[in-house]
């Protein structure tokens, strides 16, 4: 089902993109747009290990900081034709396909090995191929972003988060698309839409009390300077999907096919290795940096969050027992 975008608007999109190929069958450029920083590790990974990989064939051009199209635009773009490559997530899909809410939603996916075994299941094909189909866009390989926490502004000692009662009036920032609108409200919070690129200053000038996202995120964006606590709440086990055009995939070869998404793949997991190393290695240079950082009661905010879904518009976008599959692969 599609809601934001009509079906008819979608096929147009793609048809564009279909009959104008501007590649050339020998060497393609594959521009990717990203929010993300260079420094991230998604970044590093695909420059380091997908661009050598595919470069007898492609030429990788990586866009960074929301610099050649803005954080949440760019599956529209791939769809029409203007963009090979993004790293998107699933509430962004779940902006054309709400379906894909159910990998967005808070306390689902256990961690990345949980998430690699969604991605290649079978589970994952219907998914895939409505993406495929209705967009123009392929999901090559799941990347590994990381758990996401509360980080804030106010100190632990001017507000101690424990449970979700405690984020009530709390203006976190959440990017801008509905699912993660909906996971900041079922925090407990008063979720703020902000596009990625803005958040360091919204924290500076206090126009928010605080944002989400994984402690290497916090370290990569430099939030550490601008905030004074987090809670740990592993509220959002996150994840990307490497999103590349069909209309550029079909211009390929089989073998070059081939190449792509192995590279895809091996990109997604030298990356995730190195975010999880991160991800240990932190705390202790957050903690040093002067942040407080400390465990909430989990229980509490999970069966929060699981209430808030049960029985939501977005639960009644998932298909028929896709949550008790996904919670199968899980441990
Ligand atoms: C963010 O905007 O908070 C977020 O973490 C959302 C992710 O889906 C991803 O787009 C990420 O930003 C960017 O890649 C920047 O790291």
């Amino acid at each position: 089902m599609i809601t934001k975008f009509t079906r008819r608007a979608l096929l147009a999109l793609t048809a564009v993109a279909i009959a104008a190929p501007v590649y050339a069958v020998d060497m393609v450029t594959l521009r990717l747009s990203t929010p993300a920083s260079e420094t991230d590790q998604r970044s590093v990974a695909l420059v380091d290990v997908f661009a050598p990989a595919v470069a007898a064939f492609a030429t990788y051009e990586p866009h960074y900081n929301g610099s050649l199209i803005a954080q949440g635009s760019e599956l529209e773009s791939i769809a029409s034709g203007d963009l090979e490559m993004s790293i998107t997530s699933a509430q962004e899909l779940a902006q054309f396909f709400p379906e894909f809410s159910i990998f967005a939603t808070g306390y689902v996916h256990q961690d990345a090995a949980h998430q690699v075994a969604v991605f290649n299941d079978p589970l994952m094909d219907a998914f895939k191929q409505t993406v495929e189909d209705e967009l123009g866009v392929k999901l090559l390989a799941v990347m590994y972003l990381g758990q996401r926490h509360v980080n804030l502004r106010q100190s632990k000692e001017e507000l101690t988060v424990s449970t979700p009662a405690d984020l009530a009036g709390v203006n976190l920032r959440m990017p801008g698309t509905d699912a993660w609108q909906f996971l900041g409200k079922a925090l407990g919070a008063n979720p703020t839409p902000m596009a990625f690129t803005e958040v360091y200053t919204a924290l500076q000038t206090g126009s928010v009390d605080g944002q989400d996202n994984p402690l290497p995120t916090v370290v990569d964006s430099k939030f550490y300077e601008v905030t004074k606590q987090i809670a740990l709440t592993a509220h959002l086990v996150d994840l990307n999907y490497i999103a590349f055009s069909k209309a550029v995939w079909d211009e390929l070869s089989e073998e070059q096919q081939a190449t792509v998404q192995a590279a895809a793949e091996a990109a997604a997991e030298s990356g995730r290795v190195k975010q999880l190393e991160k991800e240990e290695s932190l705390v202790s240079f957050l903690t040093e940096k002067g942040l407080e950082i400390y465990t909430p009661d989990l229980a509490a905010f999970r069966a929060h969050v699981q209430g808030e879904y049960a029985g939501s518009k977005l639960a009644a976008s998932w298909p028929e027992g896709v949550l008790d599959k996904i919670n199968g692969l899980g441990n």
